[in-house]
């Protein structure tokens, strides 16, 4: 099913003149307080324009098992018209991006979505606009993997993960993606279980050989998560063991930050400036979490956590780091695709809000001490109803108003049902 740029003209017209007030209501403020984002952006661009132009080239990338419905340790509850392949699956991002303009990267899962054709598959993905973002492998649920994968105390299984690691990235090779995302499910469920030491040492000898195949202009990320499914110890736990491995690796090894990989209370906003700063922050997994790994809608329980963390990723000399932007979701009671335009909609909301921050104010006031200052200063731009500039960034880069309506208007869900059929179930977990 695809929605054509017509369907969304229409839609378009009809809001436009309730948009416009907003917008022009919101715009006639910034100009007066002047977007703090002119002085470093092109030249020849005026503050808003420059502005909305950051917002337009601002691109999430979709994961192909988020596209799905999701399920728990108790049940799943199954989506209608779910995609059946690969290519249903670009399809539905592609459906994403025609609506929204800011999700124009897929991210791929081996095996869940081999490209058996992987020239047909990019010419599809193209034909939505689409690239290919990092590569995930899987060294979780193949049985031999139940002691670990990466760190196995038998080399012929560490063999086997590195092998598929190294088949992940040629397939990666083929669609023209430039990342190999790691996550292990590597650890330990009882004290004595594991040498930590030779856990340790096996992991940094298995990934130093798939490093060896990261081709020169790839990347290697490598995420981290404190607990699940192993609930002693994990082998790459935390953004400290994260660094530590990649600073053994080399220059094309970069950490990945998922927001859900972190005990309770954790400053996720520190850990990303201090990667920042080293330069080794690589990747990105945007989630939302009630008390831990919970995989909820991006900006549904902490709005101002994605915000302060998006400071973060603003702040300093390049405010846009090439970092990979995914996020990594999954769905137990929505319709998958209405979740993921609500997750891009709060990470545009948090990026905006962090570019309108007043960094010199902030500046000052920290320099002076004045903590309330500094703290107004934070809260003046979070608290801004900047929907308005993202719908305009949207539009201006031809996507609907309110991709939400066009999506409910045109009854995509009950579309996709009729084309697959309501008993499929996409690959995933
Ligand atoms: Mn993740």
């Amino acid at each position: 099913m695809r929605i054509i740029p017509p369907t969304i003209a229409d839609y378009n017209e009809r809001a436009l003149a309730a948009h416009t007030r907003r917008f022009e209501f919101l715009a006639a403020g910034l100009d007066a307080a002047s977007v703090p984002l002119a002085a470093d952006s092109d030249p020849g661009a005026a503050g808003l324009d420059a502005l909305l132009d950051r917002l337009m080239a601002f691109q999430v990338a979709i994961p192909s098992w988020a596209l799905g419905a999701g399920g728990t340790r108790f049940g799943r509850f199954g989506q209608t018209g779910e995609p059946r392949n690969l290519e249903e699956k670009i399809e539905d991002v592609g459906l994403l991006h025609t609506l929204n303009r800011s999700s124009g990267a897929i991210s791929l899962h081996i095996p869940w979505d081999i490209p058996d054709d992987a020239a047909r598959i990019r010419t599809l993905a193209d034909s939505f606009g689409l690239v290919f973002d990092a590569m995930n492998s899987n060294t979780f649920q193949d049985p031999q993997y139940k002691y670990g994968s990466l760190q196995h105390v038998d080399k012929s299984v560490r063999k086997k993960a590195i092998e598929h690691n190294k088949e992940v990235i040629r397939y990666g090779q083929a669609l023209g993606s430039k990342c190999l995302s790691v996550w292990l499910a590597d650890g330990s469920n009882f004290p004595g279980q594991l040498n930590f030491r030779e856990a340790f040492q096996n992991t940094l000898e298995s990934l130093r050989d798939i490093y060896t195949n990261i081709p020169e202009d790839w990347k290697l990320l490598l995420e981290y998560k404190p607990f699940e499914p192993n609930f002693y110890s994990t082998t790459v736990a935390d953004w400290g063991q994260s660094l530590l491995y990649i600073s053994k690796l080399g220059p094309k090894a970069f950490t990945l930050v998922d927001l859900g990989h972190h005990l309770h209370g954790t400053n996720i906003e520190q850990i990303v400036a201090l990667l920042l700063m080293e330069g080794r922050l690589g990747g990105f997994h945007f989630n939302d979490s009630k008390y831990s790994d919970d995989d909820l809608t991006v900006g549904s329980i902490k709005p101002y956590q994605l915000f302060l963390i998006f400071c973060e990723l603003v702040q300093g000399t390049d405010h846009t780091p090439d970092i990979s932007l995914m996020i990594d979701a999954s769905h137990n009671v929505k319709d998958p695709l209405e979740d993921l335009l609500q997750s891009v909609e709060a990470i545009m909301i948090a990026y905006t809000q962090a570019l309108l921050v007043d960094w010199n104010r902030l500046r000052l006031a920290r320099e002076s001490n004045d903590v309330v200052a500094a703290q107004e200063t934070l809260q003046d731009a979070f608290r801004r109803d900047v929907r308005p500039l993202v719908a305009e960034a949207r539009y201006r880069a031809g996507g609907a108003l309110d991709p939400l309506a066009v999506y409910r208007g045109e009854s995509v869900r009950k579309g996709l049902t009729t084309e697959r059929g309501s008993g499929g179930r996409a690959t995933g977990l």
